[in-house]
């Protein structure tokens, strides 16, 4: 069960941070509509949300999800990939610190982005993608093992965070590319688990962002063929309008850290 979210507002140099989407620019008044909208959603979930102030210093700061990892036992301030996003790990230290006594940290040259790390039940994905190396992922395998999780590395290319394409909803479903379904270890832990795939269509690749939320499934808004796929599966659906955030590369998990 999920109790608690972390969220930070969006800054007003939100429109200068970093992005391949050529989506145009976003409006900051709407983008802060969404966000609000994004905080009602956990709250609908039954999250409590802790919401951060704005830090005009760093454009991509309101996707808290690449500056930590977080669970039920242990919290990791990671070293995000990017040049420009390094230093908003400062600010979350003291956050982190009032839920966590144990708070671990990636250390240079090690870098992780918190987008490239997915948990499915006790085992962790980590993608190695330009944000996370192979320095960062090795640290956080050897602290995920501390804790008893289990680990798999997955290289990628052409995506800019592993959770971009893929979502673990719970129930043993997981929500995927198909080009990443075929990736030979996550066939092999599909299968061997016996979980259920539920295959993005090329039109909708990005709702494969979405977001198990205790009893409901947060999904971006107007992504049709999802919602009657998760529908049929029995999922209390709950949508959002997501573009603002998706002009500047953002999905739903990236907005949070939740435990
Ligand atoms: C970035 O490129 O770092 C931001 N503009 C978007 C980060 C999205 N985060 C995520 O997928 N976890």
């Amino acid at each position: 069960m999920l109790k608690k979210a972390i969220v930070k507002k969006p800054a007003k140099s939100f429109q200068y941070g970093i992005t391949k989407a050529q989506l145009g620019q976003p409006d900051y008044d709407i983008t802060l509509i969404q966000h609000e909208k994004y905080i009602e959603s956990l709250k609908i979930a039954g999250l409590s949300v802790q919401v951060l102030n704005a830090d005009e210093n760093y454009p991509d700061s309101t996707f808290v999800e690449d500056i930590a990892i977080v669970n039920e036992k242990l919290a990791i301030i990671t070293n995000p990939g990017a040049v420009s996003r390094k230093g908003e790990i400062i600010s979350i230290k003291p956050v982190l610190e009032e839920y966590y006594d144990n708070l671990h940290k990636i250390l240079p040259p090690g870098t992780v982005d918190g987008g490239d790390v997915l948990k499915v039940e006790n085992h962790y994905f980590i993608g190695l993608t330009n944000r996370t190396n192979i320095e960062g992922a090795n640290q956080l395998e050897t602290i995920l093992k501390e804790y008893n999780y289990t680990t798999t590395k997955i290289y990628l290319d052409k995506i800019l965070h592993l959770k971009t394409g893929i979502s673990y909803l719970g129930n043993n479903i997981i929500l995927v590319w198909k080009e990443l379904a075929e990736i030979k270890e996550f066939k092999e832990f599909f299968e061997k688990n016996g979980m259920t795939m539920v295959i993005s269509d090329p039109n909708e690749l990005y709702s494969a962002n979405s977001l198990r939320l205790n009893d409901f499934v947060l999904i971006p808004k107007e992504y049709p063929i999802l919602h009657n796929k998760l529908k049929e599966l029995d999922f209390n659906i709950l949508t959002l309008s997501m573009n603002e955030f998706q002009k500047m590369d953002g999905g739903l998990s990236c907005l949070s850290l939740r435990f």
